[in-house]
């Protein structure tokens, strides 16, 4: 079926009318407006593997693998059952001239772990300066083995001319702590430092300081090799319990024009809040430099290194 769709206004409601008949909702031919809208046409969808309740499009994320100058497309079903209830899965559909390619060219469940959530989140970013996207993707409930802790993993899978590697060239599992869930988030976080290679932002929204589960975001440096293996910074935010600092991390790209990316970390639960954080040759700020809870306490400023708010 061509879904081809229009869309007009009657009455200052938006309706949807489908080529296929549905016409109740148009105009009279004489009411109708001049230059109406141009039809949309849907031009690509999938369902995946159509599998019940794998929650597949749970996540997204678009950049060049190949390098060949058309954007490809990441997405993960979350709970895909593997023959393990929620292992997870991501697909990749290569950019074309012709749009996105049918049928996956890649797909993969990670360490096929019951219960890992593969594919809770997703980036696409080139973090070892070779030109080709890589795939980042997060396991926030992935535990080592049948009896292993709930830490949360995530991996880097280089992109090369041929697509995706299987295997990772990169893996963490941040400080493996319990319930940490490590890889909730990640993003690409620009080139925090300045050294021409694009660093990794992750967050372990669950991540329990003194057993208070107040969050935590790291940073690993992107080199030749991939990211380092150890994080370049950390942060909890206000160290305030159940605010899930973290659930999201964002680069921010260079708010402030000095050469160096800056990020974003929000901690979007309870009041909610987001954080700033300056890049400089040393990576970013220890402390944010610039924090704010929207209509709650309004903006807040403060100078970088400094850990009060002005
Ligand atoms: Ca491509
Ligand atoms: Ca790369
Ligand atoms: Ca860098
Ligand atoms: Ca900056």
């Amino acid at each position: 079926m061509r879904l081809t769709r229009q869309l007009f206004f009657v009455g200052g409601v938006i309706c949807f009318s489908m080529w296929v008949g549905l016409s109740g909702c148009r105009r009279p031919e004489n009411q109708r407006p001049a230059n109406p809208l141009p039809p949309v046409e849907l031009v690509w969808s999938t369902t995946g593997e159509n599998a019940t309740f794998s929650r597949y499009g749970s996540a997204l994320a678009t950049g060049d693998v190949n390098n060949d100058g058309f954007p490809d497309l990441l997405v993960a079903a979350n709970s895909f059952n593997t023959g393990r209830a929620d292992a997870g899965k991501v697909y990749l559909h290569l950019g074309t001239a012709s749009g996105l390619s049918e049928t996956p060219v890649w797909s993969s469940s990670g360490d096929n772990i019951e219960g890992a959530y593969f594919g809770a989140s997703l980036a696409l970013a080139d973090l070892n300066g070779d030109r080709f996207a890589d795939a980042v993707i997060g396991a926030s409930n992935y535990r080592k083995g049948e009896k292993g802790a709930f830490t949360g993993r995530v991996y880097v899978y280089p992109g090369s001319e041929k697509g995706l590697s299987d295997q990772p060239i990169w893996a963490s599992s941040g400080d493996e702590q319990t319930g940490a869930f490590f890889g909730a988030s990640v993003a690409s976080a620009g080139d925090v430092n300045g050294d021409g290679f694009t660093d990794l932002l992750v967050g372990a929204s669950g991540y329990a300081d003194k057993d208070l589960s107040v969050g935590k975001a790291y940073l690993y440096m992107g080199g030749a090799e991939g990211p380092s293996q150890k994080p370049a910074w950390t942060a909890m935010g206000d160290h305030l319990p159940g605010s899930g600092y973290g659930l999201i991390v964002k680069g921010a790209g260079d708010i402030n024009h000095d050469h160096y990316d800056d990020i974003l970390v929000a901690a979007p639960r309870l009041t909610g809040k987001v954080f700033l954080y300056q890049g400089s040759s040393r990576g970013p700020s220890e402390f944010p430099v610039w924090s704010s809870s929207g209509d709650n306490q309004g903006g807040r400023h403060s100078v970088l290194g400094s850990r009060r708010s002005m």
